[in-house]
């Protein structure tokens, strides 16, 4: 507990935050994880700009003291009871961090930019949105987080304690999470911005979201990692995090597209061959997933225009490419993508600016 942030009684009043942070999407994957939330391997990922969570956390004394959260959960716009006791027992926990959150009475309002059927995960964005939220929330009360560094440092460690892949979403641009001796001040607690290590190619590379399921996946994430745990080729491919992120480095530095196009889809490939060698094993590609990744490497072969694709824990494809092929590509989504398509929806996304407070 810090007792040096609980409000004092002439200080109590009422008042708002208000986030919006994005999503992002994983080169080097997070998957695997120990202790209390932290990562097995160092992971790399691109913040997006269209994909995110805009959260407005509005304040009150509490009527009368009590132990605990008092919290009225709205999620698009609905009271979400089922939403709201699961942020209510993230906030919990996070008492001993922020102590001033049992004086309060709490009202979190959520919403998506994309649609809550889409079947893309929202944990980045959300968590995210919310430990902005707590930041700012602190620093309104106390001061304690005028500086950037510290204040982004604090939300990201927050963020990853709500969900790892959150962590990297407080940061324009580029991040890594998790400790290596290739990222200058890299933690396993937080991630750190890498924004100023891509060549420009990168700055404004696009991330077509294309859908193919907006069912609710069989494993979630979170038994994901824990299976991780058992996997035959868990240290294997830790070490092999490790490589990767040294030669995709090297390749966002130097705008080498072929280089990152290759790490990027067998990471993909790497993500779901661990789940399908996990114990039980399982599959979250879908019939289309396989023939989309089929179609962009034949687009690519035929064309010659550097499309890649990702995977994040679910179906759906991520297609990157750089913008200056933007109007080809959208031929090609909406030529021969579009029938694999969950009815024709994809999400146009590209590399972003991070969050805004609004
Ligand atoms: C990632 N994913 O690096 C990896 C790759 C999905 C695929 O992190 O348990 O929601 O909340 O820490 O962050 C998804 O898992 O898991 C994820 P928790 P999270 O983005």
């Amino acid at each position: 507990m810090n007792p040096d942030l609980i409000i004092s009684q002439d200080q109590l009043k009422a008042g708002d935050v208000h986030w919006q942070s994005p999503s992002n999407i994983a080169i080097i994957k997070y998957w695997g994880k120990h202790g209390i939330q932290l990562p097995q391997n160092p992971s790399l990922s691109f913040t997006l700009q269209n994909a995110l969570t805009e959260t407005k956390l509005s304040y009150a004394p509490k009527e009368s003291p009590s132990k605990g959260i008092e919290l009225d959960f709205w999620f698009e716009e609905q009271q979400n009871n089922v939403f709201g006791a699961k942020v209510a027992n993230f906030l919990e926990q996070l008492i001993p961090t922020f102590p001033f959150l049992e004086q309060l009475s709490l009202k979190i309002q959520s919403v998506n930019s994309f649609p809550h059927s889409a079947g893309i995960a929202s944990s980045a964005s959300s968590m995210s949105a919310l430990a902005l939220c707590l930041c700012s929330l602190e620093d309104q009360f106390f001061g304690t987080l005028g500086d950037d560094v510290a204040f982004d440092r604090k939300a990201s460690n927050i963020a990853r304690l709500g969900s790892g892949s959150a962590s990297r979403s407080i940061f324009a641009g580029a991040a890594v999470w998790g400790q290596t001796n290739l990222v200058a001040g890299s933690s396993d607690e937080f991630a750190v911005s890498i924004e100023e290590r891509l060549h420009p190619v990168f700055k404004t590379l696009h991330d077509d979201i294309l859908i193919v399921s907006d069912a609710e996946k069989p494993v979630s994430s979170r038994a994901g990692h824990a299976l991780m745990n058992d996997n035959p080729y868990a240290s294997t491919r830790y070490a092999q995090a490790n490589q990767r992120l040294d030669i995709l480095l090297q390749a966002l530095e130097a705008g080498d597209l072929e280089k990152f196009g290759k790490i990027t889809e067998n990471e993909a490939l790497t993500l779901h061959g661990l789940m399908m060698t996990s114990n039980p094993s399982y599959l979250l590609m879908e019939p289309q997933t396989i023939s989309i990744i089929q179609a962009i490497r034949r687009y690519r072969k035929e064309t010659q225009i550097p499309v890649y694709f990702t995977l994040d824990a679910g179906p759906n494809v991520h297609m990157l490419y750089p913008e200056e092929h933007i109007a080809s590509v959208r031929g090609f989504v909406h030529g021969e993508l579009a029938s694999m398509l969950h009815d024709g929806v994809y999400i146009p996304d590209f590399v972003g600016e991070g969050p805004v407070e609004v």
